[in-house]
């Protein structure tokens, strides 16, 4: 079915829908590695994109086109890259539009990950790489070298929820001859979009909001240009970090629910953070839809809403941070976010701990900072879940016998 000129919830459930010859509703989970050709002269013609079809899974299949073909759409760009997850779409990027000698400039609270892929493992292959804090675009403007190629941002960032304004730092890396590709994953395309604001790639971890059920690790890259989107599918291609038809089936079939989830936990989200701020244990809360987030005002022009991940600081630092997490009982302790559960991670003790204090705390991640991913559970279950924790005053030893 044509989409193309629908709205946003029509897209989210019918873009990408291949017709099917059995008549099945949904695009099915071709499972299979290798397409067979009728003959040779198919065959090269396949080969040579003279004609359209399958070939290998790894360069394509039906299932993951059907993916691709949707966030795409929602993105307003011109292809889909799906990959077997977020991380791939983060490497896929880099290694695409980045060569040796040249400079990627990045957001000083990118998730850990990201920054150590850049920093360590591009920097092994002679590109240099820094982090500044993009909210602050005086910042941004001083960061630019003759080499600097990409501009790369997570917005809202992870786990500082920091805001970036995607035009202005796509206005001042197109004047600096480069490219910027925006991580959305925090806000999903249901709450921000952008390549209409400029950017030249969008990416996502699709293992959180736009799958939406904690059950498959995936990513997905969309490109405004068509040479980039070729670039990136064949930087994917080459390196393998294709995504599989399974996963691909199960991120198409969650992510039609996505703007019902996302409005479900982020009204959750709102009551949330407001009860949160009025706490006695808690120093500040990061939540862009609270007049009180440094960029309230920028991330209410630049996304439809303020998501459902909110970010606090205990006072009581470290072991506030371990008290609380032992003591919740319906938010699951892990990290990930993004999904129908609500889930909480302590950074310090948990994702961030490798990093030592002083390198945590350099990324503004300090003992008592707690994430929360809102799910879609009764918000009143959540908050008295939050109260009681909160309210502990012991932490529980975990320390196994
Ligand atoms: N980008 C962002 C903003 C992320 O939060 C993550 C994962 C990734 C990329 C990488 O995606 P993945 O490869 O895991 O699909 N964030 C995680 C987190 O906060 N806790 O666990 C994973």
């Amino acid at each position: 079915m044509n989409t193309k000129d629908k709205g946003f919830h029509t897209k989210l459930v019918h873009a990408g829908a291949r017709k099917d010859p059995s008549g099945s509703v949904v695009t099915p989970i071709y499972q299979t590695s290798t397409f067979a050709f009728d003959n040779t002269q198919v065959g090269a013609d396949r080969f040579a994109g003279k004609a359209d079809g399958f070939i290998y899974t790894r360069i394509g299949n039906p299932t993951i086109r059907a993916l691709e073909d949707c966030v795409a759409e929602l993105e307003d760009g011109v292809g889909g890259v799906a990959t077997s997850s977020g991380m791939g779409a983060v490497t896929t990027v880099c290694l695409a539009l980045l060569a040796r000698d040249e400079h990627v400039l990045s957001t000083a609270s990118v998730y850990g990950p990201s920054r150590t892929l850049m920093e360590k493992h591009l920097g092994k292959f002679g590109v240099s790489s820094s982090f500044v804090d993009t909210s602050d675009l005086d910042a941004v403007r001083e960061a630019f070298r003759e080499n600097t190629r990409l501009v790369y941002i997570e917005t809202p960032s992870n786990p500082m929820m920091q805001i970036t304004d995607i035009a202005a730092v796509a206005r001042l890396a197109h004047e600096h001859g480069a490219l910027l590709a925006v991580d959305s994953t925090f806000a999903s395309p249901y709450l921000q979009k952008p390549l209409t604001l400029g950017a030249d790639v969008v990416l996502h971890s699709v293992t959180k909001f736009i799958n939406g059920h904690a059950d498959v690790v995936g990513g997905i890259l969309v490109a405004l240009d068509p040479v980039i989107y070729r670039r990136l599918r064949e930087t994917m291609v080459i390196t393998g970090c294709n995504m599989d038809p399974h996963q691909a089936f199960l991120v198409h079939r969650g992510i039609k629910t996505l703007a019902l989830r996302i409005e479900r936990a982020q009204e959750s989200a709102i009551k949330i953070a407001n009860w949160i701020e009025t706490r006695p244990e808690v120093t500040w809360v990061r939540y862009s839809g609270l007049p009180s987030h440094p960029q309230h005002e920028l991330a209410s022009r630049q996304m439809r809403g303020p998501g459902a991940v909110i970010s606090f600081e205990l006072k009581g630092g470290l072991e506030a941070g371990k008290s609380l997490m032992n003591n919740i009982r319906l938010a699951a302790l892990a990290v990930s976010l993004g999904g129908v559960e609500s889930l909480i991670e302590h950074p310090a003790s948990m994702t961030h701990a490798g990093m030592g204090r002083e390198g945590r705390l350099s990324a503004g991640i300090t003992d008592g900072l707690v994430r929360y991913s809102v799910g879609i559970e009764d918000v009143d279950d959540l908050i008295e879940d939050l109260r009681q924790g909160l309210a502990a005053e012991q932490p529980v030893p975990t320390d196994p016998i």
